[in-house]
């Protein structure tokens, strides 16, 4: 199996990335799909594509992934409450969950977005070495069998258009929470015109968000929260493990209507 990893940008600022793990076969289809995608995205046309194709050289993990958990919210007021309030059922301290959402908010990298995530500690600290790079998820996808059930999914929530961030978010944020240490994770888009995120975790599964930010708003990142974690061996799992998602969880709606 290979790993096809595409990053595109434009006067060194990151615009894109996406990636595959595909037999030789899907080779050169895919590499033409990231060209295409890197070509066609809504922050504009990049004058720098890298796309990368590897042998993958260490087993596949296999796992099933975290169940999608969708939640109604009329603004990123509501969505950022109620993703305070499950990150505190998480268990993770208020102080962390403020200045995680501060970071996001104001931009990670002295005021712009990172290319990866930020690693918390529990006192709030970052862990992650490259505060503009951030630590970079790679190495995964889902397999064809499961990408259907999860469409199937999708359509009957009457959420298509919004298909392959859902399965992209789903994907990274499965392998994030398989990894040991992880206590959650919180994302948001830093695509101006989607203003979804989500909470993710073991213990809760992958709870979307529809808005955690105005539109508009560039900014977006992720944060993975973490405790007890080896920090180099934490990185390379995320950056080097390859991971398929083979399995998908199914899909819940909660009401958060008050009574
Ligand atoms: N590893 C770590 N961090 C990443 C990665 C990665 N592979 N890719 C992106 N990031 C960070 C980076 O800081 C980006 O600025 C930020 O995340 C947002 O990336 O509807 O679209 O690709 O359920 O804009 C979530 C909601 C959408 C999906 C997430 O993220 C849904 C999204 P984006
Ligand atoms: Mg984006």
């Amino acid at each position: 199996m290979y790993s096809v990893r595409m990053r595109a940008e434009r006067d060194k600022k990151h615009i894109s990335g996406a990636e595959r793990i595909v037999e030789t076969k899907g080779i050169s289809t895919t590499v033409s799909a990231l060209a295409e995608r890197a070509l066609s995205h809504e922050k504009g046309k990049p004058d720098f594509i890298n796309i990368s194709v590897e042998a993958l050289k260490t087993p596949i993990k296999n796992v099933t992934s975290l169940p999608l958990i969708l939640t109604h919210v009329e603004n990123a007021k509501e969505g950022k409450a109620l993703a305070k309030g499950l990150l505190l059922t998480l268990g993770l301290p208020l102080l962390c969950i403020e200045k995680a959402i501060l970071l996001l908010e104001k931009g990670p990298a002295d005021g712009e977005n990172m290319r990866g995530a930020i690693i918390m500690g529990m006192q709030g600290n970052r862990l992650e070495p490259d505060k503009h790079r951030g630590i970079r998820v790679s190495r995964m996808d889902i397999t064809k069998g499961c990408s259907i059930e999860l469409e199937r999914a999708i359509v009957d929530a009457g959420l298509i258009p919004y298909y392959t961030y859902i399965s992209e978010a789903l994907v990274l944020a499965t392998k994030v929470s398989s990894v040991k240490g992880t206590i959650a994770e919180l994302c948001w888009s830093d695509d101006p015109s989607y203003t979804a995120g989500y909470v993710a975790s073991k213990k809760l599964g992958y709870v979307r968000i529809p808005h955690l930010k105005q539109k508009g708003d560039p900014r977006g990142g992720r944060v993975f929260f973490v405790d007890n974690i080896d920090l180099d061996n934490y990185i390379h799992e995320m950056e080097n493990t390859p991971l398929l998602v083979n399995k998908f969880c199914g899909l819940r709606e909660i009401s958060l209507d008050k009574p």
